[in-house]
């Protein structure tokens, strides 16, 4: 788990760290959970660059091509998940609910995040942080990938996410993350009802989802610099107008309950 050198990434605002703290006296395990919809070009690329980590779970939504059995042929301990509903947030939820680990990171299987980051997302939780946040806006982190109007776009929900819940997040819709499995309850994800279609953060604002619910219970959110790759083959299952509208009212849904949350809370604090 040491081949990429550690840089120190930076804390958000009002999330100063505490000193490393010793977290046991074994290693914790490590579970990458990938989620992959029709990914067989890509996974090969994907699984030959993964570090040594205790546990993979692949997420499959239902693929057509080879997805699983080149996942199974390339690496036999892969643990596949079939996924109860439909779209990426759903699959992550799967493969959270189904993980084992200490710790759980979250990666791409279309090549675009890099699984020779993991180390540093690791490093990150180990060093303090209760969920490790990858950044393509943060120091050395950077995008081969994010067209003009997703940069736009991005930024723009970003600075409006950290109006309303005073984060200071440079990066709110990217998918490479990891946090303590300790706190997976904070996410409040519904893995196991199965449904047709998609529910509320089945889709890709699943991201956002975790950022937020992870600000409001105020963790310990720590950005980890990282860079986006070119997906390698194949289509995006992204519409940069549909999904950025589920992100936007995922923020007005989580702000409302959040202030929800807190009225109810305030006549009980005056009693
Ligand atoms: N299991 C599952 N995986 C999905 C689903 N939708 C997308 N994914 C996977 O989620 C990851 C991200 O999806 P992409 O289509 O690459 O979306 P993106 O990275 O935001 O968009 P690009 O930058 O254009 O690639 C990939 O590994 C996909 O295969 C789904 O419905 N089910
Ligand atoms: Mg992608």
């Amino acid at each position: 788990m040491s081949a990429v050198p550690y840089a120190r990434p930076h804390a958000c605002a009002g999330t100063e760290l505490p000193p490393p703290m010793v977290v046991g006296v074994s290693e914790p395990l490590v579970s990458v959970i990938i989620p992959a919809l029709n990914e067989a070009q890509n996974l090969p690329h994907v699984l030959a660059a993964l570090p040594a980590v205790d546990e993979v779970i692949l997420v499959d939504g239902g693929s057509t091509d080879d997805t699983v059995e080149i996942a199974r042929r390339l690496m036999p301990g892969v643990r596949i998940v079939r996924q109860s509903r439909r779209g990426k947030g759903n699959a992550l939820a799967c493969g959270f609910a189904a993980a084992t680990g200490d710790i759980l990171v979250m990666i791409d299987a279309d090549g675009s995040t890099d699984p020779q980051e993991i180390p540093i997302f690791v490093q990150a939780l180990r060093g303090g942080a209760d969920f490790a946040k990858g950044s393509r806006f943060e120091g050395a982190g950077g995008s081969a990938d994010i067209t003009w109007l997703r940069r736009t776009g991005n930024h723009g929900l970003s600075l409006l996410v950290n109006v309303l819940f005073g984060t200071t997040y440079s990066d709110l819709c990217y998918g490479y993350n990891a946090f303590w499995a300790r706190h997976l309850n904070v996410f409040a994800l519904d893995s196991t009802t199965r449904a047709e279609g998609r529910r509320w953060g089945d889709g890709f604002e699943i991201e956002t989802l975790l950022n937020l619910r992870a600000a409001r219970a105020r963790l310990r959110v720590v950005e980890v610099p990282s860079f986006e790759r070119r997906r390698l083959h194949g289509e995006s299952h992204l519409n940069a107008f549909t999904d950025g509208l589920r992100v936007l009212r995922t923020i007005a849904r989580e702000w409302s309950r959040g202030r929800r949350a807190s009225a109810q809370a305030a006549p009980e604090r005056t009693r």
